[in-house]
């Protein structure tokens, strides 16, 4: 059966319900630009979905030797067909009129258009001159997490073995640190235990600080379908916002931000206390029960209640829901994440999975969520603050491995102390020992916090910034060299989802103008740079991004992700396969520990672990006492309050994140209509109540003031808790007449309001709890707010606003059943 359906007012699309362990059935969304027909179609190239983390696989229609719509793989196990609204409508910012065709290099105070031979000579001298007047310390690289792996590997052999510095890390610093620091505590390791068939076999899916509908949609989708159908699960739902997984939700949450670890620890107490505990399984595969207990014995759901402002009964009644589940799958993203006591909540996330034995069994498991495409890449092949292939930077053996796979000497990789996260090297940026700083897929003069301090680093006169990019971004318009980049379904390469599921992309048209493949331009670099090995061999052996696999495959060789048995040829083949995957499991592997914990023995562990409160190291001794053979760590934290507190002045709790229909900051999602009508400026959210008590109403324009900066926006009123305002981060400048910051008429990016603080543990930044103040700066007058009506954002009165739409441009055509079902 095909149906069209507008997929902006319907982002979900319809229902293809199914029961408990049953196959997901498969539904093919696609979409071809008006007056395409499939027969004009002149090719179908293979990609998967790079504006999340989830690795929706689909094709690339292409005709004429240009894109021009997108169409969901049935065979692959991650979306069985579906797409999501930016998976629909997202390529059209490839063919944007105002992609970079040229390297730009900065003469007299302006970027002007170059060839790459200048470029490239512009950084390579200004590289070796700061590399002999001050050494490695000097150079950083601040990376992505949408590139794909061949290009981190390669990036991170020439910044670790090459340069020979570690100041090198990915925007996954902002995103997914704790994910891996939250894995790695619990299971010495980094590496997703779950699987999204889990969903398939869940009787109770629980998510903490993760708005899955807008931000996974086809995620959201498959958990549709099972509540639709025979044996429906239940949801618990963690967040202060009224978001659709909230709507859905069994029993809602919406704790005061900043409060997850209380919330958790009266979970954990509640289980406790009733006795709904595995006690086989805690005796067998975890370390660390008696002191998890003792930290959550007076933690009782009335003393959490006081905390996170929220009612006992509720707090007890999730409790046993979790407590009675007999396959709990739980998630976990940004509302923790993001928070003061990131890495603290998220283990306890994990702790509940295993003081109920939830692990390594169809339905159980948790999913400490990615955020972007290849996030889980970035951190395998060490372009964030770990060595590839999850070795430990603190074990000798480890160091020694990595050397012999690159045929380097131990001491040539930076490992005598931690590798540099990156927020820290933004101030050493700042402070001038970083003179230069290669940045690559990421736009921080938007995405980092405090943004009138970051366009100050990226103006200093001392610091030569080089930006890698598809457009002149806020960020490219302070660099010192521009470096125009080609981008997905421009080039070839894997891509990792959040559920390990390795995808190949491939290229499917030319790129335009001279702009080049992030590989070949590193690949160049190393070239113009002659990185040597130990045997005067060059140090970077390959030459495109099959070879480049191929090296990684043998630095991955032996490691939890394994990645020996998969070539290209098999990911053409098969579609997505998940890691590890060898010669013991050509097929991959589906999730891990299924027979208890494989990686935190003292000698195999990533790490020895953090104190989860104060984030001071635990010495290898320690852990050898702690935990001999290798079991999971039960670590147990205090509450502690969040950073800032509201006062007179800043009365409100300020919150940021995301909504459906764009990605960051708008360099895809604001060059497609469909997605840029449907969202096209920012908004600013708070109740009804809190409305009332500051005089202002929906439509007016308003002013959100935090200690840092301010952002001005039209109000949306919610359902979101009262006393709390919401930004999303989306809106930079890139459209406005100045380009690279705010203009008269304000702030609009989230940023300027947010502050320079981070979780002690994974030293990811703290976007989600500051404070601010909220004035009036003009009536409605007639005018809406811009916020989409069919998100979290959906007015609390519904007539309150027109409803989001996206009319006949937005008609995507989805076909059921067809292909068969997927088993
Ligand atoms: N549409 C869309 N999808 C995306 C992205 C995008 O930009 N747009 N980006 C991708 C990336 S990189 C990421 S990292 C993910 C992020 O995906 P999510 O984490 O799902 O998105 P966020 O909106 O950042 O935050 C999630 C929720 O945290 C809640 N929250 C805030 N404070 C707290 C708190 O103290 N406790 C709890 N429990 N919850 C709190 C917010 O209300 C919000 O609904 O999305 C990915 N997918
Ligand atoms: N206030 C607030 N701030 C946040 C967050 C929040 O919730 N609230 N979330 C944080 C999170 S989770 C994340 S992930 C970050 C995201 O922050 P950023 O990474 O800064 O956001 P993007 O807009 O995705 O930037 C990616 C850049 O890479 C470019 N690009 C895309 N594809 C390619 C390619 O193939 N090659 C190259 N060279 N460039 C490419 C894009 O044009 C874009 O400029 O923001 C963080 N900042
Ligand atoms: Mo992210």
């Amino acid at each position: 059966m095909r149906t069209e359906v507008d997929r902006i007012a319907e982002p979900w699309g319809e229902r293809t319900p199914y029961g408990r362990g049953a196959p997901w059935p498969v539904r093919v969304d696609s979409y071809l630009e008006p007056g395409v027909t499939a027969g004009d179609v002149d090719a179908w190239v293979p990609t998967a979905s790079v504006l999340h983390s989830n690795g929706d696989a689909m094709d690339v229609a292409v005709a004429r030797g240009r894109i021009v719509g997108v169409r969901g793989s049935a065979r692959d196990r991650v979306n069985h067909g579906r797409l999501g609204p930016k998976d629909l409508f997202g390529w059209q910012a490839n063919r944007s009129e105002d992609r970079l065709t040229t390297p730009l290099v900065r003469r007299g105070g302006r970027l002007e258009p170059c060839d790459w031979d200048t470029a490239m000579a512009r950084i390579v001298d200004r590289g070796k001159d700061l590399l002999e007047a001050y050494g490695p310390g000097s150079i950083g690289f601040y990376t992505s997490g949408q590139l794909f792996l061949e290009e981190y590997y390669t990036l991170a052999v020439i910044a670790r073995a090459g340069i020979g510095t570690h100041h090198i890390d990915g925007n996954t610093r902002l995103c997914t640190a704790t994910a891996a620091e939250a894995l790695k505590e619990t299971f010495g390791c980094d590496g997703q235990p779950a699987s999204y068939t889990d969903v398939d076999h869940a009787d109770v899916l629980a998510l903490f600080g993760h708005n899955m509908a807008e931000t996974q949609p086809v995620l959201w989708m498959r958990v549709l379908d099972r509540l639709a159908g025979p044996e429906p699960p239940r949801l618990v739902c963690v967040d202060p916002r009224p978001t659709q997984v909230a709507r859905h939700a069994t029993v809602h949450l919406a704790p005061r931000p900043g409060t997850n670890v209380a919330l958790l620890n009266a979970l954990l107490h509640e289980i406790i206390r009733t006795d709904r505990i595995d006690r086989d399984f805690i005796d067998a595969h975890t370390v660390g029960f008696d002191e998890l207990a003792e930290r959550v014995a007076d933690c009782t759901p009335e003393w959490a209640a006081g905390l996170c402002d929220v009612p006992a009964g509720a707090i007890a009644e999730a409790a046993e829901i979790l407590g009675d589940a007999r396959r709990l799958l739980s998630t976990v993203l940004q509302g923790v994440y993001q928070s003061h006591q990131a890495t603290a909540a998220a283990v306890q996330v994990n702790n509940l999975q295993l003081i109920r034995g939830m692990l390594g069994r169809p339905g159980c498991g948790v999913l400490q969520m990615n955020g972007q495409p290849s996030a889980q890449n970035t951190r395998e092949c060490g372009a964030d603050g770990d060595l590839p292939g999850f070795r430990n930077w603190e074990n000798d053996a480890h160091v020694a491995d990595l050397a012999r796979v690159w045929n380097v000497e131990a001491t040539d990789i930076p490992s005598h102390t931690a590798p540099t996260p990156a927020m820290q090297i933004f101030r050493y940026a700042e402070q001038g020992s970083i003179r230069m700083l290669w940045i690559s897929g990421t736009n921080p003069a938007v995405s980092l916090p405090e943004l009138e301090r970051v366009r100050g680093i990226l103006r200093r006169d001392g610091l030569f910034t080089v930006v890698q990019d598809l457009y002149l971004t806020e960020t490219a318009r302070f660099a010192d060299v521009v470096l125009p980049a080609a981008t997905w379904a421009e080039k070839t390469g894997t891509l990792t989802n959040a559920d390990r599921t390795v995808h190949l992309s491939e290229r499917a048209v030319e790129p335009p103008g001279d702009a080049r493949p992030d590989l070949d331009i590193w690949l160049e670099y190393a070239r113009w740079m002659d990185f040597r090995d130990r045997d005067g061999r060059p140090l970077v052996g390959w030459h495109d991004p099959e070879s480049a696999f191929e090296a990684w495959k043998e630095c991955s060789r032996g490691r939890p992700c394994d990645y020996t048995g998969l070539t290209y040829d098999r990911l053409r083949a098969t579609g997505g396969i998940q890691w590890p995957c060898t010669d013991e499991a050509p097929d991959g592997t589906e999730r891990l520990y299924t027979d208890g914990v494989a990686w935190a023995a003292p000698d195999d562990c990533e790490t020895y672990g953090r104190d989860l409160v104060t984030g001071a190291s635990v010495s290898e001794t320690e852990y050898r006492a702690l935990n001999p053979h290798g079991r999971a760590v039960l670590k147990a934290a205090e509450y502690l309050p969040p950073h800032e507190a509201t006062n007179d002045e800043y009365p409100l709790q300020l919150t940021t994140g995301r909504t459906l229909y764009h990605f960051h900051t708008r360099t895809k999602t604001g060059r497609s209509p469909q997605l840029r009508a449907a969202a096209p400026d920012v908004w600013v959210e708070t109740s009804a109540a809190e409305a009332r008590r500051h005089g202002v109403a929906e439509g007016d324009l308003v002013e959100v003031t935090s200690p840092r900066g301010s952002v001005r926006g039209r109000l949306r009123i919610t359902g979101i808790r009262d006393g709390l305002v919401f930004l999303p981060f989306h809106y930079g400048y890139w459209d406005t007449p100045r380009g690279d910051g705010p203009g008269e008429d304000g702030g609009r990016a989230a940023n300027e309001t947010t502050v320079t603080d981070w979780d002690p543990v994974s030293k990811q930044p703290l976007f989600k709890t500051g404070v601010a103040r909220l004035t009036l700066v003009e009536r409605a007058d007639g005018a809406v707010s811009p916020a989409p009506t069919t998100t979290a954002s959906a007015p609390a009165d519904p007539g309150a606003a027109p409803p989001t739409t996206g009319g006949p441009a937005a008609v995507a055509l989805q076909s059921a059943g067809e292909g068969g079902e997927r088993s």
